[in-house]
Formats: structure tokens, sequence, C-alpha cells
């Protein structure tokens, strides 16, 4: 078996580019995050650095996980290094949001501080770089902090409407639609035409090794016109990349809006905190928004660099916890289930990574994210209305399924989707419409058993 997994290692990118991935035993198939996976299914599954960094990179990662930890603070202060929180902001650490390395929430009761719960805010107006303007006085992210003495944006209420149904076998279920308004607006009307988009902060593992899976591989698996006719297209997002002024795909966030690591956390500093960067250098201030414009600054940029590189470093290197229960019959009847009702045709099982430049031991792995990163009509049922580069009001990117059987334990919730409105997987499975339509009525019509199988995989991941 370690002959084979050696030649699968040097061959796998070919193979998996030709879709050929060859069965492989439970063991490897165990290996989500191929040799840079970390065997813990406790609470802290998800805070491990990813095995095979060196000595050095083990100490950058310790540093940039004090910074995404610890609370930042009112300039001028004299923690320098940690000073020039907002004005304007939406929780005071990565942490508060990415509790534990994982998934927020929605706030669960009328004025619940949200907690890894967060609006965006778009016109329908585009820049040059193709990127929606967003409101004039509110800006692109709905602040609901603020430092003392100025006014935060605001409040987020959100409702539900329940919308009953029922399995084929007679089994009732319930679905929560959301409906989230901002209420108590401190900085005059929001635009008429404003989309409101909640997403919640998804768990961080394995990042790195999806940054590092080459891009034809991806475009390999995109089918924008359904040539195959199977229902299924898929397409990438195509978005701005500040860093190296261009045009780049996307694969991170809820609708892959942002190419790399650097920018999307350089872009949560800044919408999420209100910390400027070296990236983006300018106070996150709309022009009404005068108070927040004068306030202190806590340098330029208020993360140098150097602390920023590290922040970087430690989410491209948080592993991913192996698969548990592998040999459990229940679950191999998932995997069976998975494939049968078409999962596996976006929530794709075997990816490879080439060369990850800043953190080489995330090469030339073989992966098990269940993902293709494109993005796919889901639907009127999950639709925000709200586009996102190329991503339409009702796209949104497959997300990973790898550690979604430990958010409970790391995080005590089920709650999961890009707002957090399922209350369990087999509700996010029922929400599936669109291209994901057909799988989520194979999954109805299931026996119970069945559907027990198909859970008990999800679990296991
Ligand atoms: C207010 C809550 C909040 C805070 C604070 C926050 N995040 Fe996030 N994070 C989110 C949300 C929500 C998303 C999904 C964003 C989207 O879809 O646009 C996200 C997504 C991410 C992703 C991409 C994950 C993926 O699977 O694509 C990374 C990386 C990330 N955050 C890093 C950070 C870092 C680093 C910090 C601190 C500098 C931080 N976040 C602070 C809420 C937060
Ligand atoms: C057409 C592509 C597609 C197919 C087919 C598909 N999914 Fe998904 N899946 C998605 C997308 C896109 C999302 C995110 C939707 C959202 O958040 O609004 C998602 C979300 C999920 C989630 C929640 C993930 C999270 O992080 O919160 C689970 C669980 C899931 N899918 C399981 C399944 C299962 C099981 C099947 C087969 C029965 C399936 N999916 C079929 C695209 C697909
Ligand atoms: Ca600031
Ligand atoms: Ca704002
Ligand atoms: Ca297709």
């Amino acid at each position: 078996m370690r002959v084979l997994s050696v030649v699968l290692l040097s061959v796998g990118l070919m193979l998996c580019a030709a879709g050929l991935v060859l069965a492989q035993d439970g063991q490897s198939q165990a290996l989500l995050g191929g040799q840079t996976t970390v065997f813990n299914d406790t609470p802290n599954a998800f805070g491990f650095p990813a095995p095979g960094l060196s000595r050095e990179e083990r100490l950058l990662f310790a540093v940039g996980n004090s910074f995404f930890r610890l609370n930042w603070v009112t300039a001028p202060a004299s923690t320098e290094a940690r000073d020039g929180l907002g004005p304007l902001f939406n929780s005071r650490s990565c942490a508060g949001c990415h509790f534990k390395d994982g998934r927020g929430r929605p706030p669960e009761f009328d004025g619940e501080a949200p907690t890894g719960y967060l609006v965006r805010l778009k016109i329908p107006e585009r820049t040059l770089s193709g990127a929606y303007l967003g409101d004039p006085n509110y800006g692109g992210q709905f602040q609901t902090e603020a430092l003392e003495r100025i006014a935060a944006e605001g409040d987020l209420r959100i409702t539900y409407v329940e919308l009953p149904g029922q399995y084929a076998d007679g089994t009732p279920y319930s679905l929560r639609q959301p409906v989230v308004t901002l209420e108590n607006l401190n900085y005059g009307e929001l635009d008429p035409e404003v989309t409101l988009s909640p997403r919640v902060a998804s768990q961080m593992i394995g990042l790195g090794l999806l940054e590092a899976v080459p891009q034809e591989m991806l475009l390999a698996l995109a089918d924008p016109t359904d040539a195959d006719g199977d229902g299924i297209s898929g397409r990438p997002n195509w978005v701005w990349d500040l860093y190296n002024n261009r045009r780049a795909m996307g694969r991170f966030g809820w609708k892959a809006n942002q190419p790399h690591l650097l920018q999307q956390v350089a872009s949560a500093f800044s919408g999420d905190m209100g910390i400027t960067t070296g990236l983006l250098p300018l106070q996150n201030c709309t022009a009404v928004q005068a108070d927040c414009a004068a306030a202190v600054e806590g340098g330029t940029p208020e993360i140098s660099d150097d602390d920023l590189l590290k922040v970087v470093l430690y989410t491209q290197t948080l592993a991913v916890p192996a698969q548990r229960n592998v040999d459990d019959p229940l679950v191999q009847r998932g995997r069976e289930l998975f494939a049968e009702a078409k999962c596996s045709a976006c929530h794709v099982e075997t990816l490879a990574t080439g060369i990850h430049p800043e953190a080489p031991t995330l090469s030339h792995q073989i992966i098990h994210p269940y993902t293709d990163l494109l993005l796919h009509d889901m639907g009127e049922g999950l639709a925000d209305g709200s586009p996102d580069f190329e991503a339409t009001g009702s796209e949104w990117r497959t997300p990973p399924l790898w550690g979604i059987g430990l958010i409970e334990t790391v995080n005590g919730h089920t709650n999961f989707l890009h707002d957090g409105r399922a209350r369990n997987l087999a509700e996010a499975i029922l929400w599936h419409g669109g291209e994901g339509a057909a799988s989520a009525e194979a999954f109805r019509t299931m026996s119970a058993d069945d559907r027990a199988a198909l859970l008990a995989l999800l679990k296991s991941f």
C-alpha cells in the first residue's frame, strides 16, 4: 500500500486531471488533507498546524495564531502592534467570528450580538475591475460595532418563516427561510437598490491546500454551458487580484470573491475589524461617516506587512482533521449514495495540489476537500439577489465538506449554509435548489435508512 501511495502521489496530479481517480483503501481516503492531515476530533480539532512545517514556519504560525486570537484595541495604545481597531467594526478579533478556527452562526434571538455573522451590501453598479459598489452611505459591509463616541452603522434583525415539507416516506420536516433587515440606521437611508448578502464565518482548515490546487485542474471541472447535459454546470468566478493587479480566479468566500488568502485576510482586517494593511491602506469609512474618518489611526498601516504575512501563513497552514469511522458499513453505504445522488458532481472528492510557494509542505498532496471551488446556481430559495463579480444573486461556491462533521464538537452548533439557516445537515441538503435540486430530491425520496447513511458519511468528514 505504501508503494501504491507513493506512485499515486507522483502521478496523482495527472490522474485527477483526467478524472481517473483510482479506488483507494479507506486509510488513504481518510487523509482528507493528504500527508498534512492531523488526527484529532476534539473541540481543538481545527487549531493544529499542518505536519511538516519547518521550525521557522511553526514560529511564524504561532505568532500568526496570536494575532488571530487577540483583541485589537483603540488607538493610540501602549500595545502598538495591536491598536487601530475600527472605528467601525464587526468584531475585535478574527477568532471572535472564527471561534476555535471554526464556524460562525446567525444570532439566535433578537438583540444577541452576532458572532461570526455579517451582512455585505451591494448596489447594481460596477467599478472598472468588475466589483460591485457598496451602499453610498454604509459601504460594502454593515458594521454593527463602533468605538466609543462613534455611532455604529445600526443593528441586524433576523426573523424566520418556516416552510414545512415532507420526505417521500411521509416523515415531516421544516426549513426556515431567513428575512434579514437592517435597523436603527445611524448614517441615513440605504440606497433603494441595495441588496443584502448575509454570510457566516467558515471553518479555517485546509485553506492553503485549496490555494495550491492548480487553476487548470479546477477549470477542467467547469461545464458552464452544461455540455454533458447532466443539469450541473459550474463556472469559475473571475475577480480582481489587488496584489498582482489583474483578473484572477476566485477561490475563497461563499461566492469565491477572493483570489488568494493574502487578499482574503487583508479584506477581513479592513471590513471586519477596521484595521488597515499595505494592501488596503484606507480606513473603512464612507463619505458621510466623518467621525469615522477623523478618528486616531493605529499606524500606517495599522498592521505591518510582516505581521499580516504571519496571519496569512497561519490561515494557509491550519491542518485538516482526518475522516472518522471510514470502515463503518453505514458510512460506506453513505459513500455509494453520495455518488448516486450526484453530490460528488459539485462536492468533488479528490483534487491535488501543485506547488505552494509559501508553505512547501502543502505541495503535491492528494486531498479530499469535496469541492470544485466553482459557482453553481442553487435556485431561488438560497438566492440573496446580491451579485459578486461574476457570481449572480443565486450562485454560490461549492463549500468544502472536510471538517463539516466536527463543527458541532468545535463550535457547539450545527448551523450550515452561507447564512447558517440550516439547523442540521439534513436541512442543508434539502435547501439545495437549481443545479442541486435533483440531489435534494434524491435525498428527499431516499428511505430513512439511506438518509441516515448519507448523513453518517457527512458526519464522518
Ligand atoms: C465579523 C466576523 C468575522 C471576522 C471578525 C473575521 N471573519 Fe473571516 N470570515 C467571515 C465571514 C462571514 C466569511 C465568509 C466571507 C464571504 O463569504 O464573503 C469569512 C471568511 C474568511 C476566510 C475564507 C474562508 C473560506 O473558506 O473561503 C478567511 C481565510 C478568513 N475569513 C480569515 C479571517 C481572518 C484572518 C480574520 C481576522 C483578520 C477574519 N477572518 C475575521 C467572518 C469574519
Ligand atoms: C450543483 C452543485 C451541488 C450539488 C449537486 C450538491 N451540492 Fe451541496 N452545496 C453546493 C453549494 C453551492 C453549497 C452552498 C450553498 C449555500 O451555502 O447557500 C452546498 C452546501 C452543502 C452543505 C453545507 C455546507 C456548509 O459548509 O455549510 C452540505 C452539507 C452539502 N452541500 C451536502 C451535499 C450533499 C449530501 C449533496 C448530495 C445529496 C449535495 N450537497 C449536492 C453545491 C452542490
Ligand atoms: Ca482602524
Ligand atoms: Ca460599513
Ligand atoms: Ca454538466
